[in-house]
């Protein structure tokens, strides 16, 4: 990346995409937390080792009028987990507040879903547990977790690709409830009906759910956003009466534009009486799908609760 754009923005994003100019930012998580909104993003390197996704830190900004953004820098990173001898692998987080306390759930590529815990939104976070999170059995899939808390004070945290699972957070929100699934796992039927269709290699139809979910209440709805249809990804949704199931496949969010990346992801807040749809595209690196650039739009609910398609605006 350009070290004249670096220093020309040094604290300040624009109010235009991709929000962020001065990193290679992606898979945006924002959270909502005293009258900012935080986005949580993964990180691209500058530098492409082996030609596949080279990621070591997690970046955080904020905003109060999504127009105006500060940098918080790189708020944790892989060396902030000394049990995991990973040195790439830090993908799509997502951060959540519960009785004060920050919670930054994060998977490390090839050795699963952790956690870190801080006192403000934007740290300093340290790794409670000393080991990963979820004790699933293929860790190489065990990536993107989501989190949210119902109104009942229950929290889930869900994640995967190709397949989805969650869990029953406990109150401490670094623990889980072992009681249920499989040690505390429970599987998502992945159907066509649930998380829409695409076709198998064997020809055989199976669902378009990918990767990167985003899970979260509105109203009386459960909403699951998240990346399909493989390589190029999409951007679908589907919506449950609960935050357990059953799954309503609903239909596509974002399409594909030229200057979106292979992968997509993305993460929806209201903010300020506005929703807000955040996303990844590849304009900032003109095209490199490793070198991506957090961006947003600014979207209405339908009235009856869906997501109209949403437009990857470059500005
Ligand atoms: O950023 C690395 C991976 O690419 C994420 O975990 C996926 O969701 C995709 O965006």
């Amino acid at each position: 990346m350009s070290l004249v754009l670096v220093s020309l923005l040094p604290m300040i994003g624009l109010a235009q995409n991709p929000i962020v100019q001065t990193y290679f930012t992606a898979d945006p998580a924002p959270m909502v937390h005293n009258g900012r909104v935080y986005v949580y993003t993964s990180h691209d390197e500058d530098e492409t080792v082996d030609n596949f996704f080279t990621m070591y830190d997690w970046r955080c900004y904020s905003s109060a009028d999504m127009v105006n953004w500060t940098d918080h820098g790189a708020v944790a990173s892989l060396n902030d987990f000394v049990w995991s001898g990973k040195t790439n692998g830090a993908w799509a987080p997502q951060c959540i507040e519960r009785n004060g306390k920050f919670y930054l759930y994060v998977p490390i590529h090839g050795d699963g879903v952790a956690v870190l815990v801080a006192d403000s939104p934007t740290g300093p976070f340290h790794d409670p547990l000393g080991k990963r999170l979820i004790d699933g059995e293929n860790i190489w899939h065990d990536i993107d977790p989501t989190v949210m808390i119902d109104d009942d004070g229950q929290a889930y945290l869900y994640w995967g690709n190709p397949v989805l699972s969650y869990v029953k957070l406990n109150e401490d929100m670094i623990s889980y409830d072992r009681s249920i699934g499989k040690n505390g796992i429970v599987g998502i039927e992945m159907t066509p009906e649930a998380f829409g269709s695409q076709e198998g290699r064997d020809g055989k139809k199976r669902a378009s759910y990918t990767e990167g979910p985003w899970i979260y209440k509105r109203d009386k709805l459960y909403y699951l956003i998240y990346a399909a249809a493989g390589i190029p990804e999409y951007i679908a949704y589907s919506t449950s009466p609960t935050a357990e199931g059953p799954w309503t496949y609903q239909g596509f969010i974002m399409e594909r534009a030229d200057h979106l990346a292979f992968t997509n992801h993305a993460g929806v807040v209201d903010f300020k009486n506005n929703s807000y749809f955040f996303y990844h595209d590849q304009a900032l690196s003109e095209g490199q799908g490793f070198k991506r650039s957090v961006s947003v739009e600014q979207f209405e609910y339908n009235a009856d609760g869906t997501i109209p398609l949403i437009l990857p605006t470059k500005e």
